[in-house]
């Protein structure tokens, strides 16, 4: 339809309180744009996603204890620029503004993490009451605002007291996880009812114990590795029960995963039957075994001499039942099928495959938000998941000061890439998918680990030296999807 057309319907439908009610009125013979399909379940949980080490910064305040994270960032040579996140976003004395942010984004809920060094600063022993009286603080601003609190315990800034005796390598680490999750959860369980253990296990455990990009930044054995994976797992499924058994309150527990994404090629049979495969394989470390209870035959077979040593209490404890999944999506791989041994192949990237400015691994899959979700539902009956993070690095650039919308950041690749990934999660739903909630990574740009502050993830822009907040027009954008529960 041109527009001038549309615009006289819309005109003879004055009374119409909104474009939005006039596109739900089935009676309209015109426009003959549905909206319908595009919209979300009642009650679905919009919200944003940050991390402690990558927003708080004060990273001395209140008996902080050092994290690896402090310890990597303040290695030369080892993030960007040797940037650290001794003050980065300073949400530790700027959480008011932030909070004020999230509700005027119109958000449900706020997916953050406690720093573990806060609340023990030597990761196990005496607690330290004013680490957590920071969350307090937040917390309560939170529920002022009727923002609905998303937890992790671990999102990868283990006190450096523990890894000074191993790390995860030691398997007293699952044990003194454990114990931080039930003191944190019977201090907070009041305040906070969804609690996700840990944060992405490959990205702290292959990425800072084998390839040493990540802290604390070691490139360990392979046998070493699979078995701190183990302690990993472990250490989760210890910790669902800690947090069980010390809630005070009904608590829904999970965990943030990024599953490692598996999307038919083609949606033909055989590819999605190789998709299945494909799926189960490349989480047998830590998703599969966490849904399934066992390793399996293959990933130990491969790994051989190096597989991981474990007993049968140790994989019940590791598949204790969880009240939701949560993934973090970002990007996905093709499979197509293949013949013997594995019957699948992940196909390579060719080198012209759309990316965001993260270049070496954030690739434009919408899919993703479709078949990660229906993957997991479906071979494990998990009933109910959170998209626990899902967002994109852009060459953000500021509007020069004299032109129009000045200082702004129009980010249309921020926008592209959310609304097709939004389009396709919607479709999923549609079809039955039990996905409850989607946490946009991130409300601020912020600290991007290694990548220091080269890496912008924000649909709000941080000028990190005056820690100015702009929004971005991806957060106008995500503000109108909120608003109207829809992809708009
Ligand atoms: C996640 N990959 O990390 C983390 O949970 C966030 O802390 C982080 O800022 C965000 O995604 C953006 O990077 C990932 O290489 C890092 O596939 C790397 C990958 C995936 C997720």
């Amino acid at each position: 339809m041109k527009r001038r057309s549309f615009l006289k319907s819309a005109a003879t439908l004055a009374a119409a309180p909104a474009l939005s009610s006039l596109f739900n009125t089935a009676a309209q013979s015109t426009p003959a744009i549905a909206t319908d399909p595009v919209r979300f379940p009642e009650g679905f949980i919009w919200g944003t996603a940050t991390a402690a080490y990558q927003v708080e910064g004060a990273v001395h305040a209140d008996g902080r204890g050092p994290s690896v994270w402090d310890t990597f960032s303040h290695t030369p040579g080892k993030t960007f620029h040797n940037e650290t996140a001794d003050v980065t976003d300073d949400d530790f004395h700027r959480y008011k503004q932030d909070v004020a942010l999230m509700k005027d984004l119109g958000v449900q809920g706020y997916r953050f993490s406690i720093a573990w060094p806060r609340v023990f600063p030597q990761g196990t022993g005496t607690p330290n009451p004013k680490g957590l009286d920071f969350y307090k603080r937040l917390l309560d601003e939170l529920h002022a605002a009727n923002i609905e609190p998303f937890c992790t315990l671990f999102h990868w800034d283990l006190p450096q007291a523990l890894q000074d005796k191993g790390g995860w390598t030691n398997p007293a680490i699952a044990h003194a996880f454990a114990d931080y999750a039930a003191y944190t959860v019977g201090q907070l369980s009041d305040r906070i009812s969804h609690w996700m253990t840990i944060n992405e296990f490959g990205s702290y455990i292959d990425a800072g114990y084998g390839e040493g990009v990540s802290a604390p930044g070691l490139r360990l054995p392979r046998a070493q590795v699979m078995q701190a994976r183990h302690y990993a797992v472990l250490g989760h499924g210890l910790a669902v029960q800690a947090i069980r058994a010390a809630a005070k309150n009904p608590v829904l527990v999970g965990l943030a995963h990024d599953a490692p994404g598996a999307m038919p090629a083609i949606n033909d049979p055989a590819h999605i039957r190789a998709t299945e495969i494909a799926f189960r394989e490349i989480n047998a470390q830590y998703l599969t075994v966490l849904m399934e209870g066992r390793y399996t035959d293959s990933y130990l077979r491969e790994l051989g001499a190096d597989a991981p040593h474990f007993t049968e209490e140790e994989l019940k404890i590791i598949s204790t039942p969880l009240d939701f999944v949560g993934i973090n999506i970002y990007t996905t791989n093709e499979v197509v099928p293949a013949d013997a041994p594995s019957g699948y192949l992940m196909v390579p990237r060719p080198a012209s495959y759309p990316h965001a400015a993260s270049r070496d691994w954030l690739f434009f899959n919408p899919q993703a938000t479709y078949w990660t979700p229906k993957l997991v539902s479906s071979l494990w009956g998990v009933k109910r998941i959170y998209i626990t993070e899902n967002g994109y690095s852009s060459d953000d650039v500021l509007r020069p000061g004299g032109s129009s919308q000045a200082g702004r950041v129009l980010d249309s690749d921020r926008i592209l890439y959310l609304r097709n990934y939004l389009a396709q999660l919607q479709r999923g739903i549609a079809e039955g998918v039990p996905v409850q909630g989607y946490f946009l990574w991130s409300l601020l740009d912020n600290y991007e680990w290694s990548s220091g502050f080269s890496k912008r993830f924000g649909i709000t822009y941080v000028d990190f030296k005056t820690e100015k907040r702009t929004p971005k027009l991806s957060y106008d954008f995500y503000k109108e999807v909120i608003r109207t529960n829809s992809v708009v």
